[in-house]
């Protein structure tokens, strides 16, 4: 090409680069988080609020819109948001974990900026650090499709979201010292719904939570297990749930009489209103251990003068894993739908792409230096004071090691930094083990995985995956593993970045069932990873470090 030519078509390039970033919308929210107290079932409990409201205010965006947060901490210690199940594409700098992100220090503000990039659904956001979530200070985002992409049911009258988790009264600060001495903090005590006890038939708590409805129509509820330790059934009396979506996913249309939700899980479920106008229970049930806790809301059709009476409706056995495996698989992908993008979801053949690396990663609860803690293959997370984000990009020695995480369950228990290095643009098969008699959940920052198969009471071995499901597979960002069993995952290596591998079960997560996913780009380009944030909080040993000024895609690395 001509030189004047080719300058003019870089100019081209340039002007359509910038009108596609520019005609994604902003969205400027203002946080200022706080504790509150909350009156709850003849206690006062210490809360996080934000904006005074707990649970906090539901993120409502669309597609590719990009999000501005900015985020005041009121509370008296070190605060950090995490956007369980946002992808951070190209950018881990936004990701509010301790790995990416130094804290937000008591009296501080620090704006979140990051695009919700090639994302739908249903996802929620929580307080990453210093146990926090213990004291609530979550709330839901919702992501809608473009215009332009057709969602795959008709508008519902209502969209509804129901955070339901498990509750501890204990102070969480007097749980998180209890751990720290190795103390045991117990079972939950109760459950709530969107921060609310349950309802009790009679009226003796009068501040439940209560979606209102009317007859005939279909609505939407979006519900995600914010709790800290166990798994939730859920179900509404006498209504089918029609499950639709699941973290990002649409899924083919399955009506069931309750759902198994795991801890960190989201669903979308549709709900008809075709029973005769009253009030129904809408209940939350604690799974897998034995005295079911109930959170119980109220489903109330307008003009209805009849409350909910009678016993709660019971859910499948709470110890029965087989129900809850064989609905987890019951559970397929909408192929033929588009979801961020007009493709349809199942034009992306994961079943046929060549596994390039192969990783198991098995829980366990080990004791080290005299401490009850938790480990993957055995090495126990030690948080270092520097983010692994902050000493990756200033080269910063002593902080972590590259490929340090085992990626089998050999060797003796130890306490490490533990960083695992995946190569950009490989295709993974990652195996969780779990040979303990809880149950697991898991969760992966950065990149949605395919859930390919479940093990219960089984040892994972190369046969099992004549098993996967390669075809319709559900993709999305944590998952379950059945005591003494196992979960096989796929995904694709494709976001540059440090990405948290955790449990989704706080205790756990908090005494070093986690580690991070190293994904480096030896091109060094703006194009597969947004530059330093200009506004990046310095800490431990990046104190005193200068953030270089802003980069923008070179002319070299766009393509023509
Ligand atoms: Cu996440």
């Amino acid at each position: 090409m001509a030189v004047i030519a080719k300058f003019l078509a870089i100019l081209a390039v340039l002007a359509l680069a910038s009108t596609a970033q520019a005609a994604d919308p902003d969205q400027f929210l203002d946080w200022v988080v706080t504790f509150q107290n909350l009156p709850l079932l003849d206690t006062t409990q210490r809360v996080i609020a934000i904006n005074n409201q707990f649970p906090g205010p539901t993120i409502k965006t669309t597609t590719n819109n990009n999000l501005h947060i900015n985020v005041t901490n009121r509370l008296d210690e070190p605060l950090l948001f995490h956007w369980n199940g946002i992808q951070q594409r190209r950018s881990s700098w936004q990701d509010g974990v301790s790995g990416t992100n130094c804290p937000i220090l008591p009296g501080q503000s620090w704006q979140y900026n990051f695009q919700v990039k090639d994302q739908i659904g249903t996802f929620f956001y929580y307080p990453s650090i210093n146990f926090h979530k213990a004291a609530g200070g979550y709330g839901g985002i919702q992501i809608a499709n473009r215009v332009v992409i057709a969602v795959p049911f008709l508008p519902p009258a209502d969209d509804f979201t129901l955070l339901a988790g498990d509750w501890q009264l204990r102070d969480y600060r007097s749980s998180r010292s209890r751990l720290d001495k190795s103390q045991g903090i117990g079972r939950p005590n109760v459950v709530l719904m969107n921060g609310k006890a349950p309802y009790i038939a009679g009226g003796s708590n009068a501040n439940f939570e209560k979606f209102t409805v009317e007859s005939g129509k279909i609505y939407r509820f979006r519900i995600s297990n914010v709790g800290t330790a166990q798994s939730l059934n859920v179900r509404i009396q006498s209504h089918k749930l029609c499950v639709v979506e699941t973290e990002g996913s649409y899924t083919a249309k399955t009506c069931v009489d309750s759902l198994d939700i795991h801890l960190g899980q989201s669903y979308s479920v549709l709900v008809t209103m075709d029973q005769s106008p009253a009030d129904y229970y809408i209940v939350a049930s604690t799974k897998f251990s034995s005295g079911s806790l109930n959170g119980v809301a109220i489903l109330h059709y307008q003009n209805s003068n009849t409350a909910a009476s009678g016993t709660i409706p019971a859910g499948p056995d709470p110890l029965d894993v087989n129900f809850s495996l064989n609905q987890a698989l019951s559970i397929k992908w909408n192929l033929t739908t588009g979801a961020a993008r007009p493709n349809p979801q199942g034009s992306y053949h994961y079943g046929q792409i060549p596994i390039t690396r192969v990783i198991q990663l098995s829980s366990s609860s080990v004791t080290l230096n005299n401490q009850a803690r938790f480990a993957i293959n055995g090495q126990s997370y030690l948080t270092p004071d520097t983010p692994l984000k902050l000493a990756d990009f200033y080269n910063i020695d002593g902080v972590f090691t590259r490929g340090s995480m085992r990626t089998s369950a050999v060797g003796s228990p130890v306490m490490e930094t533990s960083v695992l290095e995946l190569d950009y643009k490989s295709f993974v098969e990652l195996v969780f083990v779990n040979p303990e008699n809880e149950i697991q959940s898991w969760h992966l920052d950065g990149m949605s995985f395919w859930v390919v198969g479940f093990g219960f009471n089984e040892t994972w071995s190369p046969s099992s995956r004549s098993k996967y499901n390669l075809v319709d597979a559900v993709s999305r960002s944590t998952t379950q593993v059945y005591p003494r069993g196992w979960t096989a995952i796929l995904f694709s290596v494709d976001n540059v970045g440090m990405w948290n591998i955790r449990s989704q079960c706080l205790r756990r997560q908090y005494l070093g069932q986690e580690g991070y996913a190293r994904v480096f780009n030896p091109e060094n380009s703006t194009r597969t990873e947004t530059w330093i944030p200009q506004n990046v909080i310095l800490c431990g040993k990046a104190i005193g470090k200068t953030i270089p000024g802003p980069r923008m895609l070179g002319i070299d690395e766009i393509d023509l």
